[in-house]
């Protein structure tokens, strides 16, 4: 199905909810993040860009004050009005699009004075693989509301409005990774982001020309943020960067390494040490990729993800067979993408081997007795738009 069809069926959705048609659909992308893992709140560096699967989202007018919201993963219409938005009265998948609602109105939207919406939702981003299914239902909504209610927010404030209903609302500790790669893609291009600033450059990635893809290795083991690891790492973040008196880990260097290990027990040294080396490896990626291209950043790939494995310790075994396997069977470079704990590896592959790796991971996983993972090519897209 192309994103048109898509759009047009999300369309079709809402009439057949609600009787009408919708006044508008709008979209935005999940994500693969290239390099750049936790940096996020670290204050450091990412390289996300926005894959070919969309959460869209249709619209329609109301003249009262009420929201109601429904999707194509879920039977119920859930229902609320503007009058009782608050982090604790949502729950559920409905939390996302309603969160957005409220955290608008945190960035200074007159939530008071504006007519309730009807929202219909369908996503082609698959849930818990770790890419940015949740984000990509946050920024669609996030650029419709914005756009029907007149407030003219730009998009670093749209990924902010984003990130705050994923804090406060869905209750995930998460940065500003995902909503950044979700508003500010461009097609053929990744999102060189300063998280610390929030500049960001978009630099073009040049695989089609240079015969590459990126393939996705889906473990199916799923993930979720808003309980365990991700919290926990974040903590041992904070704790690192307390006692090495900075005030984020974006102020530590490789060369000041060495004086971490001497102050900072051996686990939130390695924690450390994995944010330190993969903000290096991120400025590190972007510049080879200018001077040499894609074909030249396997090895930082691959580095990554020993960092994620060894250091951070957030990788699950099926993702380091997936990794593994591709790098075994000729992949420029391969590392997990995401949060981790689950989730997605991505490999860097020439555009021929695509169905070796695909064919040799899925008989890797069924040697192990894994669950079979679902492998897909993604394309570098554009973020979020309106489509009709
Ligand atoms: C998740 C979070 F949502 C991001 O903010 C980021 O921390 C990422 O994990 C890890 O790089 O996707």
């Amino acid at each position: 199905m192309t994103e048109a069809d898509t759009a047009a069926e999300t369309a079709v959705g809402f009439t057949e909810r609600y009787g009408r048609a919708p006044v508008g659909v709008w979209s935005a992308p999940g994500r693969v993040n290239l390099i750049g893992e936790h940096t996020d709140y670290n204050d450091g560096f990412v390289f996300p860009f926005a894959i070919d699967q969309r959460a869209c989202v249709a619209l329609g007018a109301r003249d009262d004050r009420v929201i109601r919201v429904s999707s194509t993963f879920a039977p119920e219409v859930v229902e609320v009005h503007l009058d009782e938005l608050s982090p604790e009265s949502l729950e559920g998948w409905s939390a996302y699009p309603l969160g957005v609602a409220w955290a608008l109105g945190q960035f200074g939207a007159e939530l008071a004075s504006v007519a309730g919406v009807d929202l219909h939702i369908s996503s082609t981003v698959p849930v818990g693989a770790g890419l940015s299914s949740s984000a990509a239902i946050e920024c669609s909504v996030a650029l419709a509301l914005d756009e029907h209610w007149g407030i003219g927010l730009d998009r670093p404030t749209l990924a902010k409005v984003g990130r705050l209903a994923e804090n406060r609302v869905v209750g995930a500790p998460t940065g500003i990774l995902d909503q950044s790669a979700s508003l500010l893609s461009h097609a053929d291009a990744a999102v060189f982001l300063d998280c610390r600033s929030l500049d960001a450059e978009v630099i073009p990635l040049g695989l089609v020309a240079d015969g590459l893809s990126i393939l996705v290795i889906d473990s199916n083991v799923t993930h979720a943020h808003a309980t365990g690891g991700y919290a926990a790492r974040r903590a041992s973040c904070e704790a690192g960067a307390s006692a090495l008196g900075v005030d984020s880990l974006r102020d530590v260097r490789v060369d000041d390494l060495p004086r971490a290990a001497a102050v900072l027990d051996d686990e939130t040294f390695r924690r450390v040490r994995h944010i330190v080396t993969e903000n290096q490896r991120v400025l590190d990626t972007v510049r080879i990729l200018r001077e040499q291209g894609a074909g030249a950043i396997g090895a930082l790939l691959d580095a990554s993800h020993v960092s994620m494995r060894d250091d951070f310790e957030i990788t699950v075994p099926e993702i380091d067979l997936a990794v593994s396997t591709a790098q075994a069977n000729g992949a420029i470079g391969a590392r997990m993408t995401g949060g981790g704990f689950g989730g997605s590896a991505i490999a860097l592959v020439i555009d021929a081997l695509v169905p070796v790796i695909e064919r040799e991971v899925r008989a890797a996983f069924a040697e192990q007795g894994y669950r079979a993972p679902t492998t897909f090519v993604v394309r570098p897209s554009e973020g979020a738009r309106r489509d009709a």
